[in-house]
Protein backbone atom coordinates (compact mmCIF):
# COMPACT_ATOMS: atom_id res chain seq x y z
CA UNK A 1 0.00 0.00 0.00
CA UNK A 2 1.27 3.30 -0.72
CA UNK A 3 1.68 5.59 1.83
CA UNK A 4 0.67 9.09 0.75
CA UNK A 5 2.36 12.46 2.34
CA UNK A 6 -0.07 14.95 4.13
CA UNK A 7 0.46 17.59 0.70
CA UNK A 8 -0.77 14.59 -1.33
CA UNK A 9 -3.57 13.69 0.68
CA UNK A 10 -4.73 17.04 0.93
CA UNK A 11 -3.49 19.66 -1.66
CA UNK A 12 -3.20 23.02 -0.46
CA UNK A 13 -5.64 25.02 -1.98
CA UNK A 14 -3.08 28.15 -2.11
CA UNK A 15 -3.23 31.95 -0.90
CA UNK A 16 -6.30 33.01 -1.18
CA UNK A 17 -6.94 36.74 -1.98
CA UNK A 18 -7.91 37.64 1.60
CA UNK A 19 -4.91 36.09 3.11
CA UNK A 20 -2.72 37.94 0.76
CA UNK A 21 -4.38 41.33 1.21
CA UNK A 22 -3.72 40.77 4.96
CA UNK A 23 0.01 39.58 4.58
CA UNK A 24 0.65 42.57 2.55
CA UNK A 25 -0.97 44.96 5.05
CA UNK A 26 0.98 43.90 7.44
CA UNK A 27 4.04 45.22 5.65
CA UNK A 28 2.63 48.40 5.81
CA UNK A 29 2.74 49.98 9.87
CA UNK A 30 0.61 52.23 9.57
CA UNK A 31 -1.89 50.43 7.55
CA UNK A 32 -5.57 51.05 8.85
CA UNK A 33 -7.18 48.17 6.98
CA UNK A 34 -9.74 50.23 5.03
CA UNK A 35 -8.05 49.78 1.15
CA UNK A 36 -8.05 46.04 2.32
CA UNK A 37 -11.48 45.92 3.32
CA UNK A 38 -11.94 47.74 0.07
CA UNK A 39 -9.95 45.31 -2.27
CA UNK A 40 -12.22 42.76 -0.90
CA UNK A 41 -15.26 44.48 -1.73
CA UNK A 42 -14.23 44.77 -4.69
CA UNK A 43 -13.65 41.33 -5.08
CA UNK A 44 -17.06 40.27 -3.85
CA UNK A 45 -18.58 42.38 -6.74
CA UNK A 46 -16.41 41.16 -8.87
CA UNK A 47 -17.63 37.21 -8.07
CA UNK A 48 -21.22 38.49 -8.35
CA UNK A 49 -21.22 40.24 -11.76
CA UNK A 50 -19.20 36.93 -12.90
CA UNK A 51 -22.13 34.57 -11.97
CA UNK A 52 -24.61 37.21 -13.80
CA UNK A 53 -22.10 37.07 -16.55
CA UNK A 54 -21.66 32.86 -16.42
CA UNK A 55 -26.20 32.64 -16.89
CA UNK A 56 -26.68 35.90 -18.75
CA UNK A 57 -28.21 33.12 -21.37
CA UNK A 58 -30.36 31.39 -18.88
CA UNK A 59 -31.88 34.81 -17.32
CA UNK A 60 -32.94 37.80 -19.06
CA UNK A 61 -30.02 39.92 -18.81
CA UNK A 62 -28.39 39.22 -22.19
CA UNK A 63 -28.52 41.95 -25.07
CA UNK A 64 -29.26 45.80 -25.30
CA UNK A 65 -31.01 47.61 -22.79
CA UNK A 66 -32.30 50.34 -25.53
CA UNK A 67 -30.83 53.13 -23.00
CA UNK A 68 -27.20 54.87 -23.52
CA UNK A 69 -24.95 55.54 -21.22
CA UNK A 70 -22.97 59.29 -20.87
CA UNK A 71 -20.90 58.48 -23.71
CA UNK A 72 -24.10 58.28 -26.02
CA UNK A 73 -23.26 54.37 -26.54
CA UNK A 74 -26.05 51.77 -26.06
CA UNK A 75 -25.89 50.16 -22.74
CA UNK A 76 -25.97 46.68 -22.54
CA UNK A 77 -28.30 45.40 -19.57
CA UNK A 78 -24.97 44.04 -17.94
CA UNK A 79 -23.01 46.66 -18.18
CA UNK A 80 -25.86 48.19 -15.55
CA UNK A 81 -26.38 45.26 -13.91
CA UNK A 82 -22.39 45.61 -13.53
CA UNK A 83 -22.57 49.33 -12.75
CA UNK A 84 -25.41 48.58 -9.76
CA UNK A 85 -23.86 45.20 -8.28
CA UNK A 86 -20.09 47.70 -7.93
CA UNK A 87 -22.19 50.86 -6.81
CA UNK A 88 -23.92 48.35 -4.13
CA UNK A 89 -20.91 47.03 -3.18
CA UNK A 90 -18.75 49.77 -2.48
CA UNK A 91 -21.35 51.76 -0.34
CA UNK A 92 -22.13 48.76 1.60
CA UNK A 93 -18.55 48.31 2.29
CA UNK A 94 -17.86 52.22 3.88
CA UNK A 95 -14.48 52.85 2.71
CA UNK A 96 -15.69 54.60 -0.56
CA UNK A 97 -16.77 58.61 -0.04
CA UNK A 98 -17.41 58.71 -3.82
CA UNK A 99 -17.55 56.41 -7.43
CA UNK A 100 -16.82 57.48 -11.18
CA UNK A 101 -18.33 55.02 -13.44
CA UNK A 102 -18.22 55.17 -17.64
CA UNK A 103 -22.05 54.31 -16.82
CA UNK A 104 -22.72 57.45 -15.27
CA UNK A 105 -22.25 61.43 -16.27
CA UNK A 106 -21.05 62.75 -12.69
CA UNK A 107 -19.74 61.55 -9.33
CA UNK A 108 -21.93 59.06 -7.48
CA UNK A 109 -21.90 59.95 -3.80
CA UNK A 110 -21.78 57.04 -1.44
CA UNK A 111 -22.75 58.36 1.72
CA UNK A 112 -19.73 57.48 3.43
CA UNK A 113 -18.56 60.74 3.79
CA UNK A 114 -16.28 59.43 6.35
CA UNK A 115 -14.32 57.31 3.13
CA UNK A 116 -11.04 57.97 2.84
CA UNK A 117 -11.03 57.06 -0.49
CA UNK A 118 -12.74 57.19 -4.23
CA UNK A 119 -12.79 54.21 -7.24
CA UNK A 120 -12.91 55.40 -10.57
CA UNK A 121 -14.46 52.35 -12.91
CA UNK A 122 -16.08 50.70 -16.12
CA UNK A 123 -17.76 48.12 -14.49
CA UNK A 124 -17.83 46.11 -17.81
CA UNK A 125 -15.40 46.52 -20.65
CA UNK A 126 -15.83 44.94 -23.96
CA UNK A 127 -19.26 45.66 -24.23
CA UNK A 128 -19.46 44.77 -27.73
CA UNK A 129 -18.57 41.30 -26.35
CA UNK A 130 -21.27 40.83 -23.92
CA UNK A 131 -23.52 38.80 -25.95
CA UNK A 132 -21.45 36.77 -27.88
CA UNK A 133 -19.26 34.75 -24.85
CA UNK A 134 -16.11 36.66 -25.34
CA UNK A 135 -14.01 37.86 -22.54
CA UNK A 136 -14.69 40.93 -20.99
CA UNK A 137 -14.04 42.91 -17.60
CA UNK A 138 -13.98 45.47 -15.39
CA UNK A 139 -11.44 47.85 -14.59
CA UNK A 140 -10.69 49.73 -11.34
CA UNK A 141 -8.94 52.97 -10.30
CA UNK A 142 -8.42 53.83 -6.51
CA UNK A 143 -7.32 57.29 -5.20
CA UNK A 144 -7.21 58.50 -1.41
CA UNK A 145 -9.55 61.71 -1.35
CA UNK A 146 -7.65 65.31 -1.24
CA UNK A 147 -10.93 67.07 -0.52
CA UNK A 148 -11.55 67.22 3.40
CA UNK A 149 -12.75 64.09 5.27
CA UNK A 150 -16.40 64.17 6.62
CA UNK A 151 -17.57 66.24 3.40
CA UNK A 152 -18.93 65.27 0.30
CA UNK A 153 -16.05 64.24 -2.48
CA UNK A 154 -15.33 66.51 -5.06
CA UNK A 155 -14.17 66.22 -8.83
CA UNK A 156 -10.60 67.39 -7.46
CA UNK A 157 -10.80 63.89 -5.68
CA UNK A 158 -11.23 62.05 -9.33
CA UNK A 159 -8.41 64.47 -11.34
CA UNK A 160 -5.34 63.74 -9.29
CA UNK A 161 -3.77 62.47 -12.30
CA UNK A 162 -2.49 58.74 -13.45
CA UNK A 163 0.68 58.56 -11.09
CA UNK A 164 -1.51 59.49 -7.88
CA UNK A 165 -3.77 56.24 -7.82
CA UNK A 166 -2.83 53.92 -4.87
CA UNK A 167 -4.44 51.14 -6.77
CA UNK A 168 -5.34 49.96 -9.91
CA UNK A 169 -6.17 46.74 -11.79
CA UNK A 170 -9.15 44.60 -13.24
CA UNK A 171 -11.51 41.84 -13.66
CA UNK A 172 -11.10 39.38 -16.57
CA UNK A 173 -14.39 37.35 -16.74
CA UNK A 174 -12.58 34.88 -19.51
CA UNK A 175 -12.15 30.91 -19.76
CA UNK A 176 -11.48 31.57 -15.91
CA UNK A 177 -12.16 34.40 -14.02
CA UNK A 178 -9.28 36.53 -12.67
CA UNK A 179 -8.22 39.28 -10.47
CA UNK A 180 -5.01 41.41 -11.16
CA UNK A 181 -4.26 44.31 -9.20
CA UNK A 182 -0.99 46.54 -8.25
CA UNK A 183 -1.08 48.65 -4.79
CA UNK A 184 2.15 50.30 -6.33
CA UNK A 185 4.51 47.19 -5.23
CA UNK A 186 4.60 44.15 -8.16
CA UNK A 187 1.24 43.40 -10.32
CA UNK A 188 -0.40 40.13 -8.62
CA UNK A 189 -3.16 37.49 -10.08
CA UNK A 190 -5.84 35.81 -8.70
CA UNK A 191 -7.77 33.15 -10.40
CA UNK A 192 -11.29 32.42 -8.97
CA UNK A 193 -11.70 29.09 -7.59
CA UNK A 194 -15.82 28.70 -7.96
CA UNK A 195 -15.42 25.33 -5.91
CA UNK A 196 -14.54 27.68 -2.80
CA UNK A 197 -16.11 30.91 -3.84
CA UNK A 198 -12.70 32.25 -3.40
CA UNK A 199 -9.44 34.41 -5.79
CA UNK A 200 -6.58 32.06 -4.95
CA UNK A 201 -3.14 33.61 -5.45
CA UNK A 202 -2.13 31.81 -9.28
CA UNK A 203 -0.08 34.44 -11.04
CA UNK A 204 2.39 36.00 -8.58
CA UNK A 205 4.44 39.19 -8.96
CA UNK A 206 3.96 39.19 -12.66
CA UNK A 207 6.85 40.50 -15.51
CA UNK A 208 5.30 42.26 -18.09
CA UNK A 209 8.13 40.59 -21.07
CA UNK A 210 10.42 43.51 -22.44
CA UNK A 211 9.61 42.77 -25.97
CA UNK A 212 7.17 40.23 -28.05
CA UNK A 213 5.53 39.24 -31.30
CA UNK A 214 1.90 39.92 -30.93
CA UNK A 215 0.10 43.22 -31.56
CA UNK A 216 -3.32 44.02 -30.84
CA UNK A 217 -5.27 46.78 -33.01
CA UNK A 218 -8.32 47.05 -35.46
CA UNK A 219 -7.04 47.56 -38.71
CA UNK A 220 -10.55 47.91 -39.36
CA UNK A 221 -10.16 51.51 -38.73
CA UNK A 222 -6.08 51.62 -40.43
CA UNK A 223 -6.90 53.92 -42.79
CA UNK A 224 -7.65 56.68 -39.83
CA UNK A 225 -5.08 56.07 -38.25
CA UNK A 226 -1.90 58.40 -38.57
CA UNK A 227 1.02 57.82 -40.41
CA UNK A 228 3.76 56.15 -37.80
CA UNK A 229 0.87 53.65 -36.28
CA UNK A 230 0.26 52.44 -40.61
CA UNK A 231 4.13 51.96 -40.79
CA UNK A 232 4.17 50.27 -37.25
CA UNK A 233 1.76 48.01 -38.29
CA UNK A 234 3.71 47.61 -41.35
CA UNK A 235 6.88 46.58 -39.28
CA UNK A 236 4.54 43.97 -37.46
CA UNK A 237 3.60 42.40 -40.54
CA UNK A 238 6.76 42.52 -42.05
CA UNK A 239 8.09 40.16 -38.68
CA UNK A 240 5.16 38.07 -38.98
CA UNK A 241 3.75 39.36 -35.95
CA UNK A 242 0.72 37.54 -34.39
CA UNK A 243 -2.34 39.81 -35.01
CA UNK A 244 -4.63 39.17 -31.69
CA UNK A 245 -7.78 41.41 -30.97
CA UNK A 246 -10.87 40.47 -29.60
CA UNK A 247 -12.53 43.94 -29.01
CA UNK A 248 -12.18 43.71 -25.47
CA UNK A 249 -9.35 45.81 -23.41
CA UNK A 250 -9.18 43.72 -20.56
CA UNK A 251 -8.91 40.22 -22.56
CA UNK A 252 -6.69 41.82 -24.99
CA UNK A 253 -4.04 43.41 -22.55
CA UNK A 254 -3.81 40.37 -19.96
CA UNK A 255 -2.58 38.26 -23.05
CA UNK A 256 -0.01 40.95 -23.70
CA UNK A 257 1.16 41.40 -20.05
CA UNK A 258 1.19 37.74 -19.63
CA UNK A 259 2.94 36.57 -23.21
CA UNK A 260 4.44 40.40 -24.54
CA UNK A 261 2.50 42.47 -26.98
CA UNK A 262 1.41 46.00 -27.63
CA UNK A 263 -2.26 46.85 -27.65
CA UNK A 264 -2.49 50.64 -29.34
CA UNK A 265 -5.87 52.38 -29.41
CA UNK A 266 -4.92 55.16 -31.31
CA UNK A 267 -6.66 58.45 -32.31
CA UNK A 268 -9.31 57.65 -35.18
CA UNK A 269 -10.83 60.41 -37.66
CA UNK A 270 -14.02 59.37 -36.06
CA UNK A 271 -12.12 59.72 -32.89
CA UNK A 272 -9.42 62.70 -33.04
CA UNK A 273 -8.48 62.32 -29.31
CA UNK A 274 -8.89 58.23 -28.98
CA UNK A 275 -11.71 56.19 -27.66
CA UNK A 276 -10.48 54.90 -24.18
CA UNK A 277 -11.24 56.93 -21.26
CA UNK A 278 -8.30 58.52 -19.65
CA UNK A 279 -9.80 57.74 -15.66
CA UNK A 280 -11.33 54.67 -15.93
CA UNK A 281 -9.69 52.54 -18.81
CA UNK A 282 -6.03 53.90 -19.92
CA UNK A 283 -4.93 55.27 -16.03
CA UNK A 284 -5.42 51.57 -14.20
CA UNK A 285 -3.99 49.51 -16.96
CA UNK A 286 -1.26 51.99 -17.25
CA UNK A 287 -0.29 51.46 -13.94
CA UNK A 288 -0.68 47.58 -13.92
CA UNK A 289 1.99 48.16 -16.99
CA UNK A 290 4.00 50.00 -15.61
CA UNK A 291 3.99 48.53 -12.41
CA UNK A 292 5.14 44.80 -14.39
CA UNK A 293 7.84 46.61 -16.12
CA UNK A 294 5.42 47.12 -19.29
CA UNK A 295 5.05 50.74 -20.79
CA UNK A 296 1.87 52.61 -21.80
CA UNK A 297 1.92 56.35 -24.01
CA UNK A 298 -0.33 58.22 -25.39
CA UNK A 299 2.15 58.82 -28.33
CA UNK A 300 3.38 61.48 -27.18
CA UNK A 301 4.46 60.94 -23.61
CA UNK A 302 3.35 58.61 -20.46
CA UNK A 303 -0.18 57.60 -19.83
CA UNK A 304 -0.08 58.13 -16.30
CA UNK A 305 1.81 62.40 -16.68
CA UNK A 306 -1.23 63.02 -18.57
CA UNK A 307 -2.94 66.11 -16.32
CA UNK A 308 -6.98 65.19 -16.70
CA UNK A 309 -8.74 67.83 -17.46
CA UNK A 310 -12.66 66.04 -17.35
CA UNK A 311 -14.27 63.09 -15.87
CA UNK A 312 -14.88 60.80 -19.57
CA UNK A 313 -11.71 62.67 -21.74
CA UNK A 314 -10.35 60.26 -23.72
CA UNK A 315 -7.00 59.52 -25.01
CA UNK A 316 -4.93 57.60 -27.69
CA UNK A 317 -3.15 54.48 -26.08
CA UNK A 318 -0.29 52.67 -26.29
CA UNK A 319 0.21 49.95 -24.09
CA UNK A 320 2.11 46.65 -23.03
CA UNK A 321 5.82 45.73 -23.30
CA UNK A 322 8.24 48.42 -23.21
CA UNK A 323 10.21 48.14 -26.20
CA UNK A 324 7.04 47.20 -28.74
CA UNK A 325 5.82 50.42 -26.93
CA UNK A 326 8.59 52.61 -27.02
CA UNK A 327 9.18 51.26 -31.46
CA UNK A 328 5.31 51.90 -32.19
CA UNK A 329 5.56 55.83 -30.36
CA UNK A 330 8.92 56.28 -32.50
CA UNK A 331 7.92 54.85 -36.08
P1 LIG B 1 -16.45 49.82 -23.72
O1 LIG B 1 -15.91 50.07 -22.39
O2 LIG B 1 -17.60 50.72 -24.05
O3 LIG B 1 -16.71 48.42 -23.99
O4 LIG B 1 -15.33 50.29 -24.82
C1 LIG B 1 -14.07 49.95 -24.84
C2 LIG B 1 -13.76 48.87 -25.86
O5 LIG B 1 -14.83 48.00 -26.04
C3 LIG B 1 -12.51 48.10 -25.49
O6 LIG B 1 -12.74 47.07 -24.60
C4 LIG B 1 -12.05 47.59 -26.83
O7 LIG B 1 -10.68 47.33 -26.87
C5 LIG B 1 -12.46 48.69 -27.78
O8 LIG B 1 -13.47 49.47 -27.11
C6 LIG B 1 -13.02 48.13 -29.05
O9 LIG B 1 -13.27 49.21 -29.90
P2 LIG B 1 -13.45 48.96 -31.47
O10 LIG B 1 -14.70 48.16 -31.62
O11 LIG B 1 -13.52 50.33 -32.08
O12 LIG B 1 -12.25 48.21 -31.93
Amino acid sequence: MITKTAQELAIPVGVTLDRFIMHSQSAFPYATGELSQLLRDIALAGKIINREINRAGLVDIAGGNGTENVQGENQQKLDIVANIRFIRALKNGGEVCAILSEEDEDIIHTGNNHGKYVVAMDPLDGSSNIDVNVSIGTVFSIYRRVSPINEPATKEDFLQGGRKQIAAGYILYGSSTMLVYSTGDGVNGFTYDHSLGEFILSHKNICCPANGSIYSVNEGHYNSYPEFVKHYIGTCKEKSFSARYIGSLVGDFHRNLLKGGIYLYPSTKKDPKGKLRLLYECYPLAFIAEKSGGKASDGFGPILDIVPSSFHQRSPIYLGSAAMVEKAIGS
